[in-house]
């Protein structure tokens, strides 16, 4: 299951950063996502700690992928499973080829010693939910595994406020990074403030540490887009509106709302919402390599 670089760096001491591969493969269009997957293992690799992006390849659950499996998983001809998890176990036995979410991935993660995971915006809860029931099984798996997430808030697409109810219920912590207002994805400020902050990829790492002593969930660290990428707010209310109707006028459901609505929101942005994804989810991974290296160290 482990990678030789991913094993070697347990043997030695170093931090591990887990990466999903559902972004790349259901959450950005070819051939960005190719891109972003490895500037993200990059980012890791520059912040000192080693990338190990998640997937399941003929079955097989991988923690640490070589380049060419990165290639093959980004390849829009074929053809990947999105993979919660609940649908880990299906895929093994049935010799499936799935990109993990973010709970696929914290899932595995965890099971393979690693701590740390990067992410673009955590999944939550969707608009029309109290109808719908259409809550982002990412939140659950939080609640019950004990990894850090770094994310730029929950995706905008979603009922923010919510997202951040359902958190607190689930006992998550939410700690933004630098800032007490909660990142909204494509935009630095989702309207929502947070109760505590972190300032240091070493602070982040002594109150994970601290957490885990009283609480058996993951924590959430809100760090924002930066300023010269986000979206401007009056582009990115018009985009949502639409990809919104188009979801809504598709009938659009399940496992697809999340990948339709992204696509949606970069066609009627013009692209400028797949660049404002890519530079966050890069600062994430570069964010996490710091605190995994920081998590090892102490
Ligand atoms: N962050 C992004 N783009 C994405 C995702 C996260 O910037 O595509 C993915 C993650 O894999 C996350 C998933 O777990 O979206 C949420 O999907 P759903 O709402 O179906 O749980
Ligand atoms: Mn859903």
């Amino acid at each position: 299951m482990l990678s030789d670089e991913v094993r070697d760096a347990f043997n030695d001491g170093r931090g591990v950063v887990a990466l999903e591969s559902t972004i790349v493969v259901h959450g950005l269009p070819a051939p960005v996502n190719l891109e972003v997957a490895r500037e993200c293992e990059e980012a890791v690799r520059a912040a000192g700690a080693v990338p190990a992006t998640i997937a399941v390849l003929g079955g097989e659950i991988r923690v640490g992928l070589s380049v060419e499996e990165i290639d093959a998983l980004a390849d829009p001809s074929r053809t990947v499973a999105k993979l919660s998890t609940r649908d880990l176990g299906y895929a093994v036995a049935r010799h499936l080829d799935g990109a993990t979410t973010v709970a696929g991935t914290i899932a595995v993660a965890h099971r393979a010693g690693i701590d740390v995971m990067a992410t673009g915006g955590l999944g939550g809860v969707h608009r029309g939910a109290s109808e719908s029931f259409d809550e982002s099984a990412d939140l659950t798996a939080l609640s019950r595994t004990p990894v850090l997430v770094v994310a730029s808030g929950a995706k905008s697409i979603l009922d923010v406020g919510a997202t951040l109810e359902r958190l607190d219920s689930l006992g998550i912590p939410v700690w933004g990074y630098r800032t007490t207002r909660f990142p909204g994805f494509y935009l630095r400020d989702s309207g929502f403030s947070l109760d505590w902050s972190v300032d240091s990829p070493r602070e982040a790492a002594d109150a994970f540490r601290a957490h885990r002593v009283t609480s058996p969930t993951g924590v959430l660290v809100a760090q924002p887009i930066d300023a010269k990428n986000e979206l401007d707010p009056a582009l990115h209310d018009a985009a949502l509106a639409s990809a919104l109707a188009v979801v809504a006028a598709r009938g659009v459901s399940g496992k697809e709302v999340t990948p339709v609505l992204l696509e949606e929101f970069a066609r009627e942005s013009a692209g400028v919402s797949v660049q404002a994804n890519r530079a966050l989810v890069v600062a994430n991974a570069r964010l996490a390599g710091e605190i995994a290296r920081s998590w090892s160290a102490s």
